[in-house]
């Protein structure tokens, strides 16, 4: 199997982490026709990495989708990375929407395009978003932040509580952690696994190579 990925793309890290924790045969390529045209598109509909590509040629986008797939069907007896319980699925499952549908989509998309050069910048406005989606996270791993086995939720918060921590000194947050217990228990906790934090150095090596590629296009 191919994994089309790019090294600071926190979606493609997601499934790289996963990859690596369950030891699977995927092969991370860098995507094999230039993202945002047609060739793209045409090969891979929705436009973004990761794509996962089967051997028999199926592509499959999207990360959780992926993550799933590779979870079901790559290791025998299934991957300890989901939760035999109901529950503990669902919470797995709760904690990936909150990385996608709350956190990025209203504090961190914000912060990357202000930081892309955005214009109307409203730090205070920005900083107040951030801590209210990171207050969500802070109750929601109330009693979901140790003493279990990392899951799929942890490996799609991860990335995506990188590239906060990263972005947030922007808006006057040089720790958006601090305030925050439980995320910070859980932060550490992740750091700890050695196939999580070597996942997340790499995004964060190629973060700062990309920063410093657009100051020297500027
Ligand atoms: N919801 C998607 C998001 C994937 C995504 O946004 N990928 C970005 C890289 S981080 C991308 O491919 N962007 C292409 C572009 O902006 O043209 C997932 O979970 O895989």
């Amino acid at each position: 199997m191919k994994l089309y990925s790019l090294p600071h793309s926190p979606y493609a890290a997601r499934v790289r982490m996963q990859a690596r924790l369950d030891s699977l045969p995927v092969q991370v390529l860098p995507p094999p026709v230039p993202l945002r045209t047609e060739a793209f598109f045409e090969r891979f509909p929705l436009g973004k990495v990761p794509v996962l590509e089967l051997d028999g040629g199926e592509t499959i986008a999207e990360s959780w989708a992926i993550m799933e797939y590779l979870a079901e069907t790559q290791v025998a007896g299934g991957s300890p990375l989901v939760p035999v319980d109901a529950l503990e699925r669902a919470q797995m499952r709760m904690v990936g929407r909150y990385a996608d549908l709350h956190l990025a989509v209203n504090a961190l998309f914000p912060l990357f395009r202000a930081a892309m050069g955005g214009c109307d910048v409203d730090a205070g406005a920005m900083a107040s978003a951030l801590r209210g989606e990171l207050l969500k996270g802070e109750r929601l791993l109330s009693g979901l932040a140790v003493g279990r086995s990392l899951n799929l939720g942890d490996i799609a918060l991860a990335p995506t509580l990188l590239y906060l921590q990263e972005l947030a000194p922007a808006v006057g947050m040089a720790d958006p952690l601090q305030g925050f217990p439980q995320l910070q228990t859980w932060w550490d906790w992740v750091n700890s696994i050695d196939a999580v934090s070597e996942t997340l150095q790499e995004v964060r090596v190629a973060y700062h190579a990309f920063v410093e590629s657009m100051v020297a296009k500027a």
